[in-house]
């Protein structure tokens, strides 16, 4: 016999047994073991009180780890202190007027006069503050209260040809009148 037949044989014997146990655990399955002392049944009190203590802990953990939504709410009667006129251009942002104000609500109108752009506001340390898409035909509204006076970076967050990557601009951010600076 040649190694290869060998192999086969092994690989044969050894799908057979494999077959085999398969089949012990399926004939297995359906019989109920013996359970002198009754430790299955005394598992199966348990399960619904486990059930509803699982469920409870659930319920506990979902609303013990809630967090206050992060954006003011953007529907209804919206009060800002301002209102930025936002027109995204391939590649270029018009932004009205500056400079805007700290510690108050701002809205920023924001629309397209070409094709799609991302407006994102960044800080100083390039984190993200808050974005919308700047779109043709519509104007999406987004309130934002800058904590710092400062200067903020714009960025498109949404590839609009080829100069996107410069579709950048700066918000100037001003503190409010009668704060201290
Ligand atoms: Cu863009």
């Amino acid at each position: 016999m040649t190694m290869q037949n060998d192999a086969w044989v092994i690989s044969l014997v050894g799908i057979g047994l494999v077959a085999l146990l398969f089949i012990y655990v399926i004939a297995q399955a359906g019989k109920i073991a013996p359970d002198p002392a009754g430790v299955q049944k005394k598992a199966y009190a348990l399960r619904r009180p486990l059930f509803w203590a699982l469920i409870v802990l659930g319920i506990g953990v979902a609303y013990g780890t809630l967090r206050t939504f992060p954006i003011p709410k953007q529907q209804g009667a919206l009060h800002p202190a301002q209102t930025v006129q936002v027109i995204a251009h391939q590649w270029s942002w018009e932004i009205t007027p500056a400079p805007i104000q700290a510690g108050v609500p701002i809205e920023f109108d924001v629309t397209s006069a070409d094709v799609n752009h991302g407006f994102a506001i960044f800080d100083a340390h390039d984190r993200l503050l808050t974005q919308t898409q700047a779109m043709p035909g519509y104007t999406n509204r987004l309130i934002y209260t800058f904590a710092q006076p400062g200067t903020y970076r714009v960025l498109c967050l949404e590839y609009c040809g080829v100069a996107h990557y410069g579709m950048m601009d700066e918000l100037h951010v001003v503190a409010r009148k009668g704060d201290r600076q």
